[in-house]
């Protein structure tokens, strides 16, 4: 396969103005007419050829201006169809044939439990019809959609309803316009027999919107929340960025199969039913706030991806960091800001650094790509958000709101790039941001080596940071970043935050500095007494930041920093230093012994905090086993997971009478609500008994058993049911794993949760019961879902299990893959990322890995799959 590059980039040579389809619905043999209006784009010379893209397409019919085409006058190859002639403007008609019952790629028009749907970013439109698949070309659309009247009584598109009637021999069309000019990647069809929950929003322009969640008739109890949740994204858009919603319907669709989360399609969301879907009974906390998340993100898409868009697929980052930037502060608004940030850093510093140190990193707007479904990344979207939130940060909110205001504006209708974003920005807030573009063409993570020095002569404190960017493939040489630092310095005689002062101008007690260059020292004057600095506040920019502090420097900012963030990040980074000895301990054969300042520093959060219990319960949480591997120059799972599993012993026996009184003050049985005081609750007291369920203890483990068996809800459920399934004594969980898959064997968002809690048992057996659970009726290749929950969370989720020396583990990953590449592609190139990491481990780990890698690249391969092992074996 040929890579595509990003300085190809042309205009395209006919643009299309007006779309009109028709899809005459059946499992095999679906038809769909197209009736495109085409022009030249005034850009592009005359006489070029017309290039359509179109794949798995049975052409029946052609025409141009209504005259049917010759086979001589066009060519059909694997890619599409030209046509090597043809006038300034022309209406272009093709008829062709497609088999969604036959699609488990699950992109452009397929079924899932017989509800047909589509899914066309990023290039799943040319499956569906020939046509111009780039995001550049935006019509409007006009489509009839033809189906069965048993079972297809719901028939669905973008925009407007403006027509339905009956046919012969039980079938009825629809018909739907959308006024808005979009790219095909935004269309979208769902046809099945489906139920609604309807609702109603005033938009401050006093447009009445129809609110629609159509779901499969079992799960109208699960609706609740994501309409609530729709309606204050609804409401957060006009309040905070004036963005008002432009059509009188907004739809929902919640599907079984599905590649990601879901996608904005214009007025027709399509979610995975996992993004959507919640009841107290069956959802956690956790999914309560990802389906929140997800419903705002596609909604905010209306403006930053649909209305503006972008021009070609390198841009991606322009609509994914900008909307998931906007995602996050909602969430952050609506929940609580620091556990917000702690949460979403803590997950950008294991999976997005990884992904930034290894084989597939890639820059933000990358240069080429072989499949761009392999972009959907970590890095195009969360580093993206990183960078938007710099960008916010830099200018301050006022100017952000009117560069964004200006951004709208100016691009309304139209497909745009990155360098248009941030001209808006520049030109809002009059900041040269040409130094900080370098975000968006460089690759890896920065990292900041830092130290200071305190002058008691002159009341003077020196910091000096100095940047390096590691090589990352096909980039080795780097340029210095603008990197802005939120700090303070925290007196170490007061315990309070210092005003800073530097070159002469106050920065206040909480400030932010600027590294520009590869290395600066900053004089900060009038320092009256010795500071710890508390450096990178917030994370203020995805950078990795070392500093000498010592235990004891950690244990003060544990204690005295008023940054929220850094107070965690303190804790986390004083267990590392423990984590760190343990590890090498382990290596070494020599007996673990606890640092006792970490049992202190957690006995005083135990029971002096004043900290919100949500940032507690954070606080609480030792780093994960992906994190602390992270931090290793030479990944050794075995001492992480002993070193991590010895920590939680030791501070659950020190701390037991400590952890036990958190959990008896925290278990209120209210009824259930998705709040943030609730949500802060549980997981406080899901932590404390996590840590005496670490060393089973006798009236921890009588909790686990009650809690398990109140019922109360999912979140309290499924962590009592983990930590016994997950005990030493197989036994302890047996019986409850047993009920609850009984229980639940009709509802496979909830079976997806009982296959997670097996595979991700530490025990060594567990290899066994991945295959053998492969094997189960709940199971299937052919669902995301589930292979996510089984297969997905055993080799991200189960690190001692995934990489066991004998390479079972990474055997049975290839296995899968190898399968998943003729049915999926998308989720089979997803799942191969844990081989791809094989340059962290050990040389025995490292030759098994490879092995498999080159077993799968012997394959005949899909170009997603093909993408990501070449580059893992480049
Ligand atoms: N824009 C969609 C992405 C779907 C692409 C799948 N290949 C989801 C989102 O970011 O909102
Ligand atoms: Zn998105």
């Amino acid at each position: 396969p040929q890579p595509v590059y990003r300085f190809d980039y042309q205009a395209p040579a006919y643009r299309v103005t007006h779309t009109e389809l028709t899809f005459d619905l059946a499992p095999t043999a679906t038809r769909v007419k197209a009736r495109l209006h085409l022009e030249r784009h005034p850009d592009r010379e005359g006489g070029l050829p017309l290039e359509l893209q179109g794949e798995r397409l049975e052409l029946k019919a052609i025409a141009l201006d209504g005259q049917a085409l010759d086979s001589g006058d066009y060519v059909i190859d694997d890619k599409g169809l030209t046509i090597a002639r043809v006038p300034e403007r022309f209406v272009l008609e093709t008829e062709v044939e497609i088999a969604p019952s036959e699609n488990t790629a699950l992109e452009g028009l397929y079924q899932s439990n017989g509800i047909y749907c589509t899914q066309c970013e990023a290039q799943g439109f040319r499956r569906i019809t020939f046509y111009p698949d780039r995001p550049d070309v935006m019509a409007t659309f006009s489509t009839t959609i033809i189906g069965d009247q048993q079972s297809e009584p719901v028939l669905l598109c973008n925009g407007n309803p403006v027509d339905k009637g009956s046919l012969e021999d039980g079938r009825h069309f629809a018909t739907w316009e959308d006024p808005h000019p979009k790219p095909c990647y935004l269309f979208a069809l769902v046809a099945g027999d489906l139920k609604k929950v309807e609702d109603h929003f005033t938009t401050m322009g006093g447009r009445e919107v129809t609110l629609q969640l159509w779901v499969e008739e079992e799960n109208l109890d699960k609706t609740e929340h994501a309409m609530a949740s729709l309606k204050r994204a609804m409401a957060w858009d006009e309040q905070t960025y004036g963005r008002e919603y432009d059509l009188d319907l907004f739809m929902i669709v919640a599907v079984n199969d599905f590649n990601m989360g879901a996608m904005e399609n214009k007025g027709l969301n399509i979610f995975n039913s996992a993004a959507v879907l919640t009841h107290p009974k069956t959802a956690t906390d956790i999914a309560y706030q990802r389906v929140e998340g997800i419903v705002a993100h596609e909604y905010f898409h209306n403006w930053s991806g649909n209305r503006v868009t972008c021009r070609d697929w390198f841009q991606l980052s322009l609509k994914e960091g900008f909307t998931v930037f906007r995602d996050q502060c909602f969430s952050a608004d609506i929940t609580s800001a620091p556990v917000k940030r702690i949460q979403d850093a803590a997950f950008f510093r294991t999976a997005q650094f990884a992904e930034d140190a290894g084989p597939t990193a890639h820059p933000i707007r990358p240069d080429h790509y072989i499949e761009i479904t392999n972009f959907y990344t970590l890095t195009i979207y969360e580093k993206g958000a990183e960078v938007v939130r710099m960008l916010h940060n830099l200018v301050g909110w006022e100017a952000f709101r009117r560069g964004s205001d200006l951004y709208f504006e100016r691009f309304d209708g139209q497909a745009v790039t990155i360098e248009d974003f941030v001209d808006c920005m520049a030109e809002a807030s009059g900041e040269d941001l040409s130094q900080f573009m370098r975000w968006y063409s460089q690759a890896g993570t920065p990292e900041i080596d830092a130290h200071g020095e305190y002058d008691y002569t002159h009341s003077e404190y020196h910091l000096t940071l100095r940047q390096r960017t590691p090589a990352t493939p096909g980039q080795p040489e780097k340029q210095a970043l603008h990197i802005p630092v939120r700090m303070g310095l925290v007196g170490t005689k007061s315990g309070r935050d210092l005003t800073m002062t530097l070159d002469g101008e106050s920065l206040g007690k909480d400030g932010v500095i600027h590294l520009c260059e590869d290395e600066r020292t900053f004089v900060f004057t009038d320092v009256a007494e010795a500071p710890v600095p508390s450096l990178l506040r917030s994370f203020s920019a995805p950078v990795k930041l070392h500093f000498p502090y010592s235990r004891e420097d950690l244990a003060f900012l544990l204690a005295h920093d008023s940054d929220g963030f850094n107070r965690w990040d303190a804790g986390q980074r004083l267990a590392l230093l423990a984590l760190d000895d343990l590890i090498a301990a382990h290596r070494n054969g020599v007996e673990k012994v606890m640092d006792t300042r970490v049992i202190e520093a957690f006995r005083t959060l135990l029971t002096t905090s004043t900290d919100d219990k949500a940032v507690l319960a954070e606080m609480l949480m030792l780093p994960s086993e992906a994190y602390i591997a992270e931090q290793q120059p030479l990944v050794d799972v075995d001492a992480i997971h002993a070193a991590r599993e010895f920590v939680r012993q030791s501070l659950a026996v020190a701390l037991r009478d400590e952890f036990l009184a958190v959990y008896e003050n925290n278990r209120s049985q209210v009824a259930y609500a998705p709040e943030p005081e609730q949500i802060a609750e549980r997981s406080l007291k899901n932590v404390a008994l996590s840590y005496l369920m670490a060393i089973e203890d006798e009236q921890g483990l009588a909790y686990c058993r009650e809690q398990y068996e109140a019922d109360h809800n999912m979140t309290d459920v499924r962590h009592a049911l983990t930590l016994l399934v997950h005990s030493s004594d197989e036994a302890l969980g047996a019986s409850a794993l047993k009920r609850f898959g009984e229980k639940w064997a009709h509802d496979p968002l909830v079976m997806d949760q009982w296959f997670t809690i097996q595979v991700t048992r530490p025990q060594a057996d567990v290899i066994e019961r991945v295959k053998y659970l492969m094997q189960h009726p709940a199971f299937s290749l052919r669902n995301p879902n589930r292979v996510r929950a089984l297969v997905g969370a055993f080799a991200s989720h189960n690190r001692v299990n995934f990489h066991r020396l004998d390479g079972e583990g990474y055997q049975l990953l290839s296995d899968v893959v190898i399968e998943l590449n003729r049915l999926n592609p998308e989720i089979a190139a997803g799942l191969v990322t844990p081989l791809t990491r094989w340059q962290r481990f050990d040389e025995t780990r490292q030759a098994l890995m490879r092995a498999q890698l080159e077993r799968i690249k012997a394959e005949p391969l899909s170009p997603n799959v093909y993408e990501v092992v070449a580059k893992a074996l480049a």
